[in-house]
């Protein structure tokens, strides 16, 4: 189930599949900076990502200071790394090249 805590390999897996995510050292979560052209484009970015969280019900936790939005995704009900993180993140990198 997407909702179900990752092992390692599986971690390691899904991450390969992703560009510039990096893994806490405790496996507990994934991280990227993304920035932008200006602000515009950083918040229009944030509005899809937010759009697309709000569907599937999952959330990033993110802060955006002028053109760069850090970004860590966790699923806190599972207190780790699940599918749902990584398919977020997976929307995140294509957003980003929109
Ligand atoms: N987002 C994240 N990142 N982790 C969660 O565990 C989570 C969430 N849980 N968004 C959802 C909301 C839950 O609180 C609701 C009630 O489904």
């Amino acid at each position: 189930m997407a909702r179900e805590k990752l092992d390692d390999a599986a971690i390691r897996e899904a991450l390969a599949k992703l560009e510039g995510w990096r893994l806490a050292a405790d496996n507990g979560s994934i991280s990227r900076t993304f920035t932008f052209k200006d602000f515009s484009e950083a918040f229009a970015f944030m509005t899809r990502v937010a759009l697309a969280a709000e569907t599937m019900d999952h959330h990033p936790d993110w802060s955006n200071v002028y053109k760069t939005v850090n970004v860590t995704l966790n699923t806190h009900d599972a207190g780790g790394l699940t599918g749902l993180d990584f398919e977020l993140a997976g929307k995140m990198d294509r957003f980003s090249k929109s």
